[in-house]
């Protein structure tokens, strides 16, 4: 009888063991050798914001869509806090599936693809519903398909969201409140070139080490939306923050190409429909949760201008030729196609 039993151990050890190569995790679990093995999917996400940032709801309203749907063969293991790396890093993870999913800003993308510099064009979308219209529409879908030959499938567009500036110098009403700032941008030639054009230095600098640049003035200030900067606490490091909503960011979500091919089309269409739902339930999260951060961020000291519409003009007027510089860098028909469907 015991040596029944060190068998049985022994084959169930070997088959969890053969289970776990490659991004999506597989084990075969069955209560007795007779019943069929049903292969348990565990898909690892990847992404760099903290737990209570719109990004972790995301994943986990896809991750609990995904299980019900699949009675849960099928779940996501989420990694936040750039806890597997920076999002360029993300993009190599995800072309090898050692990464299933993640979603990255559009700038870091913009290395491999470059149609996605128009993504970063300042002053694109006046509101959420202008953004999210273009980006579900076709140019977005187009965007979404360049990645396959690099191998990441895009399934949705999720949201970082309108990007605003802080600093630690003065409060910023006009460019000619930028002159002198090193601002800290993603490392996006066409971002770079926009706050160049308002006055400041753009200064790269990976997300993952931004807090510590801004509590050592290695940069006098930043841009991100407001769910970032009240999620990552960058107001613990900066005075003042202004809305100036100058690029509207987008961040697909991606799955490796590896891991989709391994799907059924049935597992197929779970995955894609419970992303979109993801995207849908997190835009909604994040446009209902401004307001309080703000509040919550002025308790603690912050100091907030919100730019009159004349003010915002001004903005728009001294970033209004920044596109011109990349008509051949992005290609004139499709940054025709791209402005023409962002009404500009
Ligand atoms: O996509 O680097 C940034 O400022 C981005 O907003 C961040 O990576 C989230």
């Amino acid at each position: 009888m015991k040596k029944v039993l060190c068998l049985l151990l022994t084959i169930s050890l070997l088959t969890l063991s053969l289970a776990g190569c490659g991004g999506a995790k597989t084990d075969s679990t069955s209560t007795t050798s007779t019943e069929p093995k049903a292969e348990k999917i565990k898909l690892v996400a990847a992404h760099v914001a903290p737990t209570n940032h719109h990004y972790q709801d995301a994943f986990v309203k896809m991750n609990e869509i995904i299980e019900a749907k699949t009675n849960g063969q099928i779940s996501i293991v989420i990694h936040p806090n750039s806890e597997l790396g920076e999002e360029p890093e993300y993009v190599e993870g995800l072309q090898t599936a050692t990464i299933d999913l993640s979603t990255i800003s559009a700038a870091p993308m913009t290395a491999f693809i470059k149609e996605y510099m128009a993504c970063d064009l300042p002053f694109m979308f006046a509101s959420p519903e202008e953004a999210y219209a273009f980006y579900d529409g076709p140019v977005g879908d187009e965007l979404l398909k360049l990645t396959e030959p690099i191998g990441l499938i895009g399934l949705a567009w999720w949201e970082n969201g309108f990007r605003n500036f802080t600093n630690n110098v003065r409060p910023i009403a006009s460019p000619a409140d930028m002159k002198g700032l090193k601002i800290r941008t993603m490392a996006s030639p066409v971002h770079m070139t926009s706050v160049n054009a308002l006055g400041a230095n753009a200064t790269p600098i990976p997300f993952g080490e931004l807090y510590s640049a801004l509590q050592q003035g290695v940069v006098d200030g930043e841009e991100n939306p407001v769910a970032l900067v009240y999620s990552n606490r960058f107001y613990e490091v900066q005075k003042y923050l202004t809305l100036s909503r100058h690029f509207y960011d987008p961040s697909p979500l991606y799955i490796s190409k590896i891991t989709w091919d391994k799907l059924t089309d049935e597992q197929k269409k779970i995955v894609k429909d419970a992303a979109i739902e993801a995207r849908d339930y997190s835009r909604k999260l994040a446009n209902d949760r401004e307001n309080d951060s703000i509040e919550e961020m002025k308790a603690a000291g912050l100091h907030v201008t919100i730019l009159t519409p004349e003010q915002i003009k001004a903005f728009q007027e001294a970033t209004k030729d920044v596109y011109k510089e990349y008509v051949d860098k992005i290609g004139k028909d499709f940054l025709d196609r791209f402005l023409k469907g962002a009404g500009r």
